[in-house]
């Protein structure tokens, strides 16, 4: 696949190159070496043209994989279409240690895994067990390839950008497409261009490069663009430090983000046993890098252009409750005195999908060793999720975990663990207040271990390292020393570590299984008595008229992400059961109207309860209703669920400020209708007890505008403008109710 990609790539290019008339950046090769076939070549629009294209696999994590699988299940396609793979890794609670954890989630969802397995032995996905690691880290060690475009069902897919793709997170039913052979649809992004001069040393990370940009960009001044990171500074640094980079970008709303190809990628693909890949890509290497005029004048050709230099850069600790409210270290005293925030550091945590690589492991490691030298006590508890069991089993033989373990750390399963609420913490229960500190990418209130109470600043593995010993967030490793048990004054010295093992990485059981060749007779079983699992029913297609008479449900205000919208943690059990997670729809959202979580007014009885069971009663009343929301809505995961639910209990359209990407498509496929506020200060006029009306549906059009009546409980009204980016195809969707309704109906023919 990858000989076929590179030795049409070239063609490609210089087609592209021709047409536009221009040097190209990196991200528009890729995007143009990869149109689908169907797809005419043309000077697509930054922002508007809706483009098709031919990813070349598809990644899909347990907790996503279930529901894309089975929308999948109903395409009536023996095989998938391109190179897939399923991980197991969202499913598996922290609360011992790796191997008995292991073992309590095999039995705890051994249906769900079955189910995984088998579907993906039918129809030729090859399947990662659970404890052989974190889905983009293993993509990482395994099937990223530079120049490369994949899809994932997951938001972090981008992390392969470390390794020069692009990769997209999406929801399960874009991926099922992908998989049935369907062309894929962006819109074609923006473009950033991120230049790195100077060099990193000392204290700073590449995770302290992300930091920096999500301070600058915000959480959504990524949305619709892909980041192209370039310069000396980007030479400089590991091909697993542009992956950390790439993953976080997540978190600024990125579409993706990537690196052209250097020698940092070429040691890696050797080191992870890829040499033929690395020698085909140093034939093409001018294609997998932008033009040289494009790095030379970079204002002309991105959208927006952001220098940090390397050399300069500070340790950042991010948070808390948002990824982009951005210290650097030496501000953290000031910061932490004006906010109030609890300084002490409870626990550091290192690990996850983003960092966990050698290099990381490494540095934080070169740390550790110091509490004996310098005769020190880790003052925080401390704990490690490796990425992979190639990681793992390296850190291991190389002496790494014992000397983890000789500062009181635990080793969770290589798996998400924490960092998606499957963490069993002692006491979370009981809701104080506390400050910890991870090398995750996300820090929203409730998501490492469910307490609305715990501060999580987000810092590279080798800060966290320097606070779990220090005990103290305000700890800063470059000008304070440290009392050690002596009472002595003593001073971390700066982390060092080795970009790659070098004994090369090992492993006994990487946790891979491959797809039967005919898998035509392998059986998949839902048993319809499941808690976990569920087939799907199709959605109801629209009615063909206006939509009158809708409740408001609930005018969310703030931040609404994904985990408030459909919650992880306990909820991840249900990912295959759309109506048991139905029963978390934005329980985490708060209401406008008395700002409580969980809390709405039923329009029916006038009474308060709780968003899914007030739902419920307007589905059994056959009555609709909207959800409004505020800016960004929908921002972080990939989780269709966040979309599904609201479909499944009858809502009818979300309107919002404005939305993250990868929602706004998740409803869109869902056959929902995403709207947004022509003027943004009409999210006022809205009040608690609103009867709402959708006009102008039976002229749905592109870019035309529809309007809403809000019925007020006066007897007075509103009427309000309001916006969509439906283009003509996502029209058909929502017409057919939901876009699985039209693959079902192609088979049917
Ligand atoms: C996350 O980091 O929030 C997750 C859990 O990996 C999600 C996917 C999911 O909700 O299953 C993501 O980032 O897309
Ligand atoms: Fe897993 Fe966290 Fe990475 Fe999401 S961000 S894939 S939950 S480790």
């Amino acid at each position: 696949m990858i000989k076929k990609v590179y030795a049409e790539m070239p063609a490609r290019v210089e087609a592209a190159r021709k047409a536009l008339g221009r040097p190209l950046t990196l991200a528009e090769k890729i995007l143009f070496a990869h149109l689908h076939k169907d797809q005419a070549l043309a000077n697509f629009e930054r922002g508007k043209s809706y483009v098709d294209f031919a990813p070349d696999r598809v990644a899909m994590q347990d907790a996503t994989a279930q529901m894309a699988l089975l929308q999948f299940m109903q395409a009536g396609r023996p095989k998938v279409a391109v190179p897939s793979t399923v991980h197991c890794d969202h499913l598996i609670t922290a609360r011992v240690e790796a191997k008995q954890d292991l073992e309590v989630a095999n039995a705890e969802s051994k249906e769900v895994y079955d189910f995984l397995a088998s579907v993906s032995n039918k129809y030729g996905i090859g399947f990662w067990k659970p404890g052989a690691g974190i889905i983009h880290q293993v993509v990482l060690e395994n099937y990223a390839f530079p120049g490369g475009m994949m899809i994932g069902t997951d938001s972090h897919t981008v992390n392969a950008g470390g390794l020069g793709m692009i990769a997209i997170g999406v929801g399960g039913a874009d991926a099922c497409d992908v998989m049935a052979g369907l062309p894929w649809e962006l819109k074609w992004p923006k473009l950033i261009g991120v230049k790195l001069t100077g060099k990193l040393s000392g204290w700073t990370a590449p995770k302290d490069v992300i930091l920096k940009v999500a301070g600058i960009l915000t959480v959504k001044g990524g949305t619709g663009a892909i980041v192209e990171y370039f310069g000396e500074g980007a030479n400089a640094m590991s091909c697993t430090g542009k992956g950390t980079i790439c993953n976080m970008g997540a978190e600024i709303g990125a579409t993706t983000s990537t690196f052209g190809y250097d020698e940092s990628m070429s040691r890696y693909l050797k080191a992870t046993g890829r040499e033929e890949v690395a020698n085909m890509a140093d034939t093409i290497s001018q294609h997998l890098n932008a033009d040289p005029e494009v790095y030379a004048d970079p204002a002309k050709y991105f959208d927006q252009v952001i220098e940090i230099n390397l050399s300069e850069l500070e340790p950042h600790l991010n948070g808390p409750f948002t990824p982009d409210l951005a210290t650097p270290i030496s501000k953290m005293k000031e910061m932490a005195a004006a906010n109030g925030w609890p300084t002490k550091v409870e626990v550091g945590l290192i690990g996850s999908c983003t960092n966990s690589s050698y290099e990381d492991i490494s540095r934080a490691v070169s740390l550790a060793r110091q509490v004996k030298e310098k005769g020190l006590k880790t003052k925080a508890e401390y704990t490690i999720t490796p990425g992979s069991e190639q990681v793992r089993y390296t850190i291991e033989r190389d002496g790494f975990l014992d000397i983890f373990s000789e500062i009181g750390a635990t080793v969770f399963a290589n798996a998400c663990g924490p960092c998606i609420g499957m963490w069993d913490r002692v006491g979370a229960e009981k809701a104080e207040r506390n400050t910890i500190v991870h090398s995750f990418n996300r820090n929203f209130a409730k998501r490492a271990d469910g307490n609305p109470n715990t501060l999580a600043f987000v810092a590279s593995p080798e800060l966290v390292t320097a606070l779990a010993i220090a005990g103290d967030l305000t700890f800063n490793p470059i000008t304070d020393t440290l009392t050690n048990e002596k009472g002595e004054q003593v001073k971390l010295d700066e982390p060092t570590g080795q970009e790659l093992p070098q004994r090369g990485f090992a492993v006994e059981d990487a946790g891979y299984q491959a797809p039967a060749a005919d898998g035509s007779g392998v059986q998949v079983a839902v048993a319809p008595t499941s808690n976990r699992l569920q087939l799907l029913d199709p959605f109801q297609p629209w009615e063909g008229t206006d939509l009158k008479g809708l409740k408001l449900l609930i005018k969310a205000k703030g931040k609404c992400t994904t985990d408030h919208i459909s919650m992880a943690g306990p909820w991840l059990k249900f990912r295959g059961h759309l109506d048991n997670i139905s029963n978390n729809m934005l329980i985490g959202a708060v209401n406008f109207f008395n700002e409580k979580t969980d809390l709405v007014k039923n329009q029916l009885t006038g009474e308060y309860g709780p968003v899914p069971a007030t739902q419920r009663a307007y589905k059994a009343a056959g009555i609709g209703s909207i959800v409004v929301g505020d800016e960004n809505y929908g921002e972080g995961s990939s989780r269709e669920h966040a979309a599904m639910e609201p479909r499944h209990l009858g809502v009818r359209a979300i309107l919002v400020k404005s939305f993250a990407r990868i929602h706004e498509t998740n409803l869109k496929k869902q056959g929902m209708l995403a709207l947004t506020f022509a003027d943004k200060n009409d999210y006022d006029k809205l009040q608690e007890d609103d009867t709402i009306d959708i006009l102008g549906l039976t002229e749905f059009a592109p870019g035309k505008s529809l309007s809403l009546v809000l019925h007020h409980a006066d007897g007075s009204s509103d009427t309000i403008q309001v916006n969509h980016t439906y283009n003509e195809q996502q029209i058909e969707w929502f017409k057919a109710g939901g876009a699985l309704n039209i693959i079902r109906k192609q088979v049917a023919k």
